[in-house]
């Protein structure tokens, strides 16, 4: 009979993820483990049902219709069957509210983000207007602005699916993408007094939610750049559902994340409150952009899952040159330094997310703060390329069939080319993490692995040395700003990478004591590929390169 190939298959992901189950087992306290077991147990047979119906019901996209038959504007947007349940799952498992859930005190973060990791890849990107809605609820606590957290919290935070809310961060402008200074929306006062914006916004994800933070430049506004913008807060519809002083140009035709509604739309006046002071507004967006960098970075772990549940499955079952795809030692070296990569990736994500807890429940030391603001970026900004890169790898696992659409393979791939992008690209993010190296330095990072490896009783150097040889490069760049800018990159990765080598070697030694020597051998592995990835791009042949563009 003829040979068929038999698809790779997915099962309970919270049951099946051996490094979510020990990390948990480590991090959370026995009851809290057992209050939210039963909704991850559900949420991780939800995740493999959910990639059945996907590959079962084919294309599967949003449509806009600008204009009922009569000639009215009524801008309508048809969403996913997937989207229109969205709500309601995110209500029933607490999607944003979770993570500000005082019932867990300082592990309300890990709760939501693991939540969000096994529910992201079957909510068709649903997680993005729930970071945006996650960072306004951050971005609005932080404010203190006592009328407007009155009304939107308990939206934001709902656990019912008619309360809750959905907001915006429409913050990209034509102009302004990474360099918001730039921001054209102007904020004028009608004559009653009321605020309101004009302006274009040019990637609005979340346009199909209730409200919406976006940064616009008030008329009268003296500074220049990102002093003069104001953070305004604005409700989507008015008092009979129509849209409030909006208009939907269209719907991006996107590479990935398809499935999410992305526009262009018009601001024509609509009304707007401001958060806060009428300048600066980037620092009173800031808590929003680090939260929804956080779920960028938790959103880019889960593809990185997805990949890899699949492709190790499909290599156990796959036959090549007389035996299985896993046996063949090029293929386990592929393998093996893929779940390495994510194993620590993980490590420093959920790392990310404890310190956000503390922080919030204002249990951090001033260490845990600044090691928040620094680790915050350089976790985003290592998951996205990996995730890339994971996803890139399991296309080739497959094989050609990595390669054909409906075996949903190369979704994943395109689908993970957002994570670089999606808040901030990896050279924005290298950038601030450098920002937030000139505030606290590299010391916070460099004790704080020295400690873990100390806890691990680990004596390893190279760890030690990549960190210690980061902060000497810092120093050695900073009288020369552009040297610094350009090898930011190699920067940020380095001390990503080696301090999530420290939290993994603390994690491999307690897991250790139960007998599993797996998350070591995933040490090893990643070690074996070296920690550092310092640099200083040689930027005279650079400008050779680039200048000299007529030979
Ligand atoms: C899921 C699928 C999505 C669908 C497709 C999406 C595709 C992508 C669509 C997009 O457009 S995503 C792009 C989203 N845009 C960004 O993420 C913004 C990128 N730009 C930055 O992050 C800039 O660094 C930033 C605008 C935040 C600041 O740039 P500036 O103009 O150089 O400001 P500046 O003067 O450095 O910082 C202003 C203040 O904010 C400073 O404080 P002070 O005024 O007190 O000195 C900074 O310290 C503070 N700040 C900046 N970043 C911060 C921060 N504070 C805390 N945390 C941060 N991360």
């Amino acid at each position: 009979m003829e040979f068929l190939q038999a698809a790779p298959v997915l099962a309970n992901q919270y049951d099946d993820d051996r490094v979510l189950q020990s990390y948990l087992q480590r991090a959370l306290p026995s009851e809290t483990r057992a209050a939210i077991g039963g909704d991850l147990t559900e949420l991780g047979a939800h995740a493999a049902l959910a990639w059945v119906e996907a590959r079962a019901r084919g294309a599967n996209e949003p449509s806009l219709t600008q204009w009922d038959a009569w000639g009215a504007r009524i801008d309508h947007i048809e969403l996913t069957p997937v989207w229109q349940r969205g709500a309601a799952t995110a209500a029933r498992y607490g999607l944003v509210a979770a993570g500000h859930d005082p019932a867990h005190g300082e592990h309300a973060r890990v709760d939501q983000f693991v939540r969000v990791y096994l529910h992201h890849v079957a909510s068709e990107f649903y997680t993005c207007p729930l970071a945006m809605s996650d960072g306004a609820a951050t971005a609005l606590k932080a404010s203190g602005n006592a009328a407007l957290i009155e009304r939107a919290l308990p939206h934001l935070l709902a656990r019912e699916p008619n309360e809750l809310w959905l907001s915006g961060q429409w913050m990209t402008e034509t102009a302004g993408g990474s360099d918001v200074g730039r921001t054209g929306t102007l904020a004028r006062r009608d004559e009653t007094g009321q605020w309101r914006l004009h302006g274009r916004k040019w990637f609005t994800s979340a346009v199909v939610g209730d409200m919406a933070l976006t940064l616009a430049r008030p008329e009268d506004a003296s500074a220049e750049g990102t002093g003069a913008l104001a953070l305004f807060y604005l409700e989507t519809r008015d008092a009979d559902g129509r849209w409030n002083g909006i208009r939907i140009d269209r719907l991006k035709d996107k590479l990935g994340t398809r499935e999410l509604p992305t526009a262009e739309i018009h601001l024509d006046g609509v009304p707007a409150t401001a958060v806060g002071a009428l300048d600066h507004g980037v620092r009173l967006i800031a808590p929003m952009l680090n939260v929804t960098r956080t779920w960028n970075a938790v959103c880019a772990l889960a593809t990185m899952r997805r990949c890899l549940a699949l492709a190790f499955d499909y290599a156990r079952k796959r036959e090549v040159f007389g035996r299985a795809l896993i046996e063949q030692p090029l293929h386990r070296a592929t393998l093996a330094g893929l779940q390495a990569e994510f194993e620590a990736a993980f490590g420093l994500v959920f790392y990310v997310a404890e310190l956000l807890g503390r922080s919030e429940r204002g249990a951090a030391t001033a260490d845990e703060q600044a090691l928040l603001r620094v680790l915050t970026p350089l976790a985003k900004l290592w998951t996205g390329r990996l995730a890339v890169h994971i996803a890139s790898e399991t296309c080739e696992a497959f094989g050609g069939a990595g390669y054909i659409e409906n075996t949903g393979i190369p979704q994943l791939l395109r689908d993970a080319q957002v994570y670089p992008i999606w808040e901030g690209t990896t050279n924005v993010l290298a950038l601030d993490a450098l920002r937030a190296l000139s505030a606290v330095g590299v010391t916070p990072l460099i004790e704080t692995a020295a400690a873990l490896l100390a806890e691990a009783g680990d004596d390893r150097h190279d760890i030690r040395a990549s960190l210690d040889a980061a902060a000497v490069w810092l120093s050695a760049q900073a009288h020369d700003r552009d040297a610094l800018e350009a090898g930011a990159r190699g920067l940020a990765f380095t001390l990503a990478r080696a301090f999530a080598a420290a939290l993994l070697a603390r994690h491999a030694a307690w897991a250790e004591r139960s007998g599993d020597d797996r998350p070591r051998a995933a040490l090893r592995f990643l070690a074996s590929r070296g920690l550092s990835r310092l640099a200083v791009p040689a930027m005279d042949a650079a400008a050779t390169l680039i200048d000299n563009s007529d030979l």
